[in-house]
């Protein structure tokens, strides 16, 4: 890099809010590549996920979270909770995302939980649904009494200027320090959480609000094998089990004739193709495992801590 030691910055920036505000969608803008999932499900992000991006002289580490989850008292959601809370207790910035215009008890929860003297700016996400740019001024005045909030951002996370806007303001509060990561490092996380979480997000787009969020993927296999001439990819060979609740769930999951696994596969093989440049092969399996969510000893053994 160019940038001498002594001139860069860098730290750790947490993106929090209750779910579905767009946490995912904007950690994807920062980091300019798909590394966290999204959907249109609740619970859909449930592992801290660091993206890593370098611009000018300053590397962002960002930490997405789940959404803090405030209705069911599981031992899955305690478990998502403590994630959230673990990613921003030692950040150097906090962003807390709300849907523009909109302020609830979630919202007002999730605040309440972040500590006093780290900076927050308010992310006012999805501006792009507020057709009165006018209503918004009297809602950030509300906003303003209700924490002492570094900056306030009215954005879309789907709008390139003001991802590029909010690089800027975020800048200011890293402090200088040598960067951690080299310059085009993207993530921290591993190729096989990678495949795991694609088979999640297929799973849930394409069984929509029929399959309860208590389902959830093992990588059973994850071998590598290096090309066999030059010039050629290396092939992955995968296998993915989801974890179903029941056997309704899992009737679903296969769909009629196996459809639907058949197309969970395929869409997480083109779009692993494509991430990881490599050539996939995936097998995939649905167990039952009931009660999985309540049983704590088997919510860590499937690697949420
Ligand atoms: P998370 O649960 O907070 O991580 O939310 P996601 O990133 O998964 O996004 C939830 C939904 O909001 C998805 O359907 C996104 O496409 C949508 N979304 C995110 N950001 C924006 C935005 O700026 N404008 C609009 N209109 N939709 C957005
Ligand atoms: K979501
Ligand atoms: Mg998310």
């Amino acid at each position: 890099s160019l940038v001498p030691v002594a001139e860069q910055r860098c730290g750790l920036v947490a993106i929090v809010g209750k779910p579905n505000v767009g946490k995912s969608t904007l950690l994807n803008a920062l980091v300019g590549q798909k590394i966290s999932i999204t959907s249109r499900k609740a619970q859909t992000t449930r592992h801290r996920i660091t993206g890593i991006r370098t611009r000018g002289a300053t590397q962002f580490v960002f930490v997405d979270t789940p959404g803090f989850q405030t209705h069911h008292n599981n031992a899955l959601n305690r478990s998502l909770n403590k994630t959230v809370l673990g990613a921003v207790g030692d950040v150097d910035l906090i962003l807390f995302v709300v849907e523009a215009g909109s302020f609830t008890l979630a919202d007002a929860k999730v605040l309440s939980l972040l500590k006093q003297d780290i900076p927050v700016l308010l992310i006012a996400n999805k501006l792009d649904n507020i057709h009165r740019r006018a209503e918004i001024a009297p809602w950030l005045k509300t906003m303003h009494e209700r924490h002492a909030f570094a900056e306030f951002v009215p954005m879309s996370a789907k709008n390139a200027k003001d991802i590029e806007r909010l690089f800027d303001i975020c800048a200011k509060f890293l402090p200088q320090q040598a960067w951690w990561y080299a310059e085009d490092e993207l993530t921290d996380r591993s190729e096989k959480f990678l495949a795991s979480e694609t088979v999640r997000e297929k799973l849930f787009r394409l069984t929509g609000d029929e399959l309860p969020y208590t389902s959830t993927i093992v990588i059973d296999k994850f071998e590598e094998e290096p090309p066999a001439k030059k010039g050629q990819k290396r092939l992955l060979r995968i296998a993915a089990t989801i974890v179903v609740e029941r056997d309704g769930h899992k009737a679903m999951v296969i769909g009629d004739k196996g459809e639907r696994i058949k197309r969970i596969g395929m869409e997480t093989r083109v779009e692993l193709e494509k991430a990881l440049d490599a050539k996939v092969f995936i097998e995939m399996w649905v167990k039952v495992r009931s009660g999985w969510a309540d049983d704590e000893a088997r919510v860590r053994s499937f690697g949420y801590e």
